[in-house]
């Protein structure tokens, strides 16, 4: 089928299509439209609303240009989208996901030149998905894949959360555009330009092989950075050529997204650097889709994003993300 089909087949009209709500919000089974339906699962502290029609519509006409292709570089594979999501419904998908989604400030300890070292990650982050091992079946329990059974109970340390409609919704469109499956939803919330996240490759064994990345960034403009890894020079040879490049970057804006693909991952590093000055003071939303092939993938994603902290949320009123406690 071509990707213009199952995009028709997608955006059908929202009357139509049935989406199911979790049973725990009161009729089992029940099916509603988007208006007014919330994604609600027990590991959620609070239900998440589904994705107001308005945006639905707005995202129908994805990907709002064709990518351009950065590869001229060993080993690097990218399509860059500017934008993918087009304008003004970036600004709509943002200030709802900013709004309504739950965060964390993880908190975690390393040994650092043989010291316990407390870090905080600098930026607000939350995780949704399971890896190929598992899945929710319709009451959102978790289930063995082979078996249909529940998973033994020492599989996750942390209970996995299914990605909700608002997420899953960008996710399926981004399966139909880059051919790539995802079954995590990574979100990353820079509130201003003191947040960060420094450098580092998602070459993980549990993506597997060369996996595809899909990141979107909402709001603020900011910096994306690559750089070659460090390649050590045989013995009395001269540093490889990649080592002297100059690193890639990339400013990201409203409703871009970078597709890293190939052997990006095992040989690239990327960050998103602190920014000071003019345009600093913008909040930041990135979202990723990525594919994990084993269960390590669900426990590292759900201890680094989630952890065991506390819950924040955005306060319109004051406009600032502010710690959470249930009612
Ligand atoms: O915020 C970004 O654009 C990058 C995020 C990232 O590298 C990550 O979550 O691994």
């Amino acid at each position: 089928m071509s990707n213009k089909r199952k995009l028709d087949l997608f955006f059908q009209p929202t009357s139509q299509k049935k989406i199911r709500v979790n049973p725990e919000e009161g009729d089992p089974g029940a099916t509603s439209t988007t208006s007014g339906a919330l994604s609600t699962h027990s590991t959620f502290p609070f239900p998440v609303p589904h994705l107001p029609d308005d945006i639905i519509e707005g995202l129908a006409s994805v990907p709002a240009c064709d990518a351009k292709e950065i590869n001229d570089q060993p080993e690097l594979d990218l399509l860059y989208f500017q934008p993918y999501i087009p304008k003004g419904v970036e600004r709509q998908l943002f200030d709802f996901l900013r709004g309504e989604l739950f965060f964390y400030r993880v908190k975690y300890q390393i040994k650092r030149g043989g010291f316990e070292t407390e870090i905080n990650t600098p930026r607000y982050t939350t995780v949704f998905g399971v890896d190929t091992s598992s899945d929710f079946n319709d009451d959102g329990d978790i289930i063995d894949n082979q078996s249909n059974k529940p998973v033994p109970k020492d599989r996750y340390t942390y209970a996995p959360r299914p990605i909700p409609q608002c997420l899953d919704h960008l996710r399926q469109l981004t399966e139909i555009f880059t051919g790539a499956e995802y079954n995590f939803c990574l979100v990353n919330y820079y509130a201003n330009g003191a947040d960060s996240i420094s450098y580092h490759s998602d070459d993980e064994r549990f993506l597997g092989p060369d996996p595809s990345i899909a990141s979107f960034s909402l709001g603020a403009t900011r910096d994306f950075c690559m750089k070659h890894k460090p390649i050590t020079p045989k013995a009395g040879e001269s540093p490889p050529e990649q080592n002297l490049k100059a690193p890639l970057k990339l400013p990201l804006a409203s409703g871009d997204m970078v597709l890293m693909r190939g052997k990006t991952q095992s040989h690239w590093l990327h960050s998103i650097p602190k920014r000071k000055g003019k345009g600093s003071e913008g909040g930041r939303i990135n979202i990723t889709f990525r594919k994990g092939v084993k269960p390590y993938a669900t426990q590292n994603y759900m201890q680094y994003n989630v952890g065991d902290g506390n819950v924040w949320k955005w306060d319109a009123k004051r406009s600032e993300m502010r710690e959470w406690k249930p009612q």
